[in-house]
């Protein structure tokens, strides 16, 4: 087995383990990753020869390439996704589990060989700038050149993680796609394996993923290591490993106040996150730090810091246009992988939801012929582009800063048609985190008062890497601890008038809402109190530009009593499932919900 790149490094917990797992998964070569452009260009140029990578128009998406993944490996498997701790009841009642012992055995049996005719690569990543103290480091082995280019994209990899690393601790993350080839046997453009398994070890803090290559499955730095090993290591150590995108808002006197926000995959985070202001906002700067990830630590001075661990975007694309998100798709005019995506004749990419016509002629994301009026989509729903973070147009001058940037508000929505108002603030940190624990999306578009609440607390419900009520008592802990804790906030942009029509405009007019969450974090503006909590009134809101009648907005702020009072009943089938474990902070805050829908007044009903 010939061994080529960088390896230099002496630290022997790490020469250990790549030998070991190189022994177990037997592939021909082993190669350590340096992170370099002329790296990540042979790469490229190595797939683009073995036809996982189409190159794209030079002239019109310079240095860009297709990806088409096999049809069925297209997304993140849920339900192939395991938390192994020692004990069931750590993992909870809202994730897979497989005793970590009967795992290991079934890893090792389909990791036996699971490399031959390839070549493993070693990447030694960080995830967060490089030497920060919010940052940790990664090692992952795959037997994917199209897994270590996007983990070139997506993280700080190669030989700098490496220096930052010395002889210190790594998360073991081992990957492979699971499709041995025999001697002279030929591949496939994207090998992958029908069994898949997504492996977080908690207590070892280690990552093991089989059969797939796609995203989230198989960049293990992103949902596996960033989100399911972090948050236990937060919960240990005393931070937050969170599901959130963060933007920085400056206003025209240039005073910059960060948020975190969270809300369910396809609620428009990175539509968000990259928000452009409208007419009305002339002079305010809307920066972005990261549209998925938060690793949030209590800093000296009592505020939380917030790092982005990612260095890239893994965007989903359909939908995307100028109008929807205008810096994304300058983000892609260039050294952007696009994945599952539509080819036009000249060699460009194209999707749903695109500017302009629909081409006459395509082939689509499964290499395909395709005409308008087929009855197949053009680009997979799911098809992403994968870009650096440095070309986003709108990046904030602090999203590779070490020291992180201090986070004055949390935001928490979901996709919700009815009873939750547009905006509404917490009235402690108490009750901001039982707002945040109850919140999620219709599971179903179906008719208004029908659907069913998905609940998906913080937006982590896939992501929380241990027992979910655990983890309500460590964000209500960690809050407790703080000398200024962020303000909390629910915002729903999906509330619809009688007529199953979506009442707020959304997308750039989030930001007059932004603006209201800026203001009463910075404590400058008076509120309305409402059962639900603090509300603005329809005067509280910068309308410049907008014409969103008073009645539009009493429509989208009502709170229907006998609603709330359902939906407070509902949280009980979530509660429940936890047993002894939930924090008897959460029925409190629930009681007390249903006690202000039943006593309190009508009085914040003043509409202007
Ligand atoms: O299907 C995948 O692997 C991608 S899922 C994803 C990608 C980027 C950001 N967030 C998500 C998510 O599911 O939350
Ligand atoms: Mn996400």
């Amino acid at each position: 087995m010939a061994v080529t790149g960088i390896e230099r490094t002496n630290n022997q917990q790490l020469l250990t383990w790549v030998e070991q797992m190189a022994t177990l998964a037997k592939p021909d070569d082993v190669y350590w990753c340096d992170g370099s452009k002329e790296e990540y260009d042979r790469l490229c140029q190595q797939m683009v020869e073995a036809g996982t990578l189409i190159p794209l128009n030079q002239k019109k998406r310079p240095n860009s390439f297709l990806a088409r993944s096999d049809p069925d490996d297209v997304a993140r498997v849920e339900h192939r996704t395991y938390v192994c701790s020692k004990d069931k009841i750590d993992a909870g009642p809202t994730n897979n589990w497989v005793d970590p012992v009967e795992m290991k055995e079934t890893m090792v049996d389909l990791f036996d060989g699971t490399m031959r005719g390839r070549t493993m690569y070693v990447i030694p990543f960080s995830m967060g700038p490089l030497g920060s103290h919010i940052a940790h480091i990664g090692v992952q082995l795959t037997d994917s050149p199209y897994v270590a280019m996007s983990m070139r994209v997506m993280t700080r990899m190669g030989e700098a993680a490496l220096d930052v690393l010395g002889d210190g601790d790594f998360v073991p993350c081992m990957h492979s796609v699971g499709a041995p080839l025999a001697d002279g046997e030929a591949d496939v453009p994207w090998p992958c394996n029908d069994t898949k398994y997504i492996v977080q070890y908690p207590e070892e803090r280690a990552i093991w993923s089989y059969g797939s290559g796609y995203g989230g499955n198989a960049l293990l730095g992103k949902k596996c290591f960033s989100l399911r090993i972090a948050s236990v290591m937060a919960r240990d150590e005393g931070w937050l490993a969170e599901h959130m995108l963060i933007l920085g808002l400056e206003s025209p006197e240039g005073e910059k106040t960060y948020v975190a926000a969270a809300f369910p995959s396809a609620c428009g985070k990175t539509n968000l996150a990259m928000l452009v202001p409208p007419e009305g906002f002339d002079g305010w700067k809307v920066r972005t730090v990261g549209d998925d990830i938060a690793w949030i630590k209590p800093g000296d001075d009592g505020r939380l810091y917030a790092i982005n661990p990612e260095a890239g975007y893994f965007g989903v694309v359909p939908g995307t246009n100028y109008s929807s998100n205008p810096n994304a798709m300058k983000m892609m005019e260039r050294d952007t992988i696009f994945t599952n995506v539509a080819l036009t004749d000249d060699g460009d990419v194209w999707w749903e939801g695109m500017d302009g016509e629909v081409p006459d002629h395509l082939i689509d994301w499964k290499g395909n012929d395709w005409a308008p009026g087929s009855s197949e989509l053009a680009a997979h729903p799911n098809a992403r582009f994968t870009c650096a973070t440095s070309q986003c147009p709108s990046a904030d001058p602090a999203w590779d800063d070490p020291a992180g940037v201090p986070i004055s508000a949390f935001i928490f929505g979901g996709r919700l048609s009815h009873t939750f108002p547009l905006v509404y603030q917490s009235f402690d940190w108490e009750h901001g985190v039982y707002m945040a624990a109850t919140m999620g999306s219709e599971a179903t578009a179906a008719a208004v008062n029908q659907a069913a609440i998905r609940r998906d607390p913080m937006a982590m419900l896939p992501f929380c890497g241990y027992n979910m009520a655990d983890y309500w008592r460590h964000w209500l802990r960690l809050g407790k601890g703080l000398a200024h804790p962020p303000k909390i906030f629910r915002v729903n942009w999906f509330r619809k008038d009688k007529k199953g029509k979506f009442i707020w405009p959304g997308f750039g007019e989030n930001m007059r809402v932004l603006n209201w969450i800026v203001d009463r974090a910075n404590g400058e503006v008076d509120a309305a109190e409402s059962p639900f909590g603090h509300m603005p009134r329809h005067q509280d809101l910068n309308w410049r530009g907008l014409d969103f009648h008073v009645d539009d907005f009493s429509g989208i702020m009502d709170i229907d009593r006998a609603r709330g009072l359902e939906e407070a009943e509902a949280q009980t089938e979530l509660f429940e499932s936890f047993e002894d474990r939930l924090p008897p902070e959460m029925e409190t805050q629930r009681q007390a919900l249903k006690d202000r829908l039943t006593k309190s007044s009508d009085q914040w009903k003043v509409a202007s």
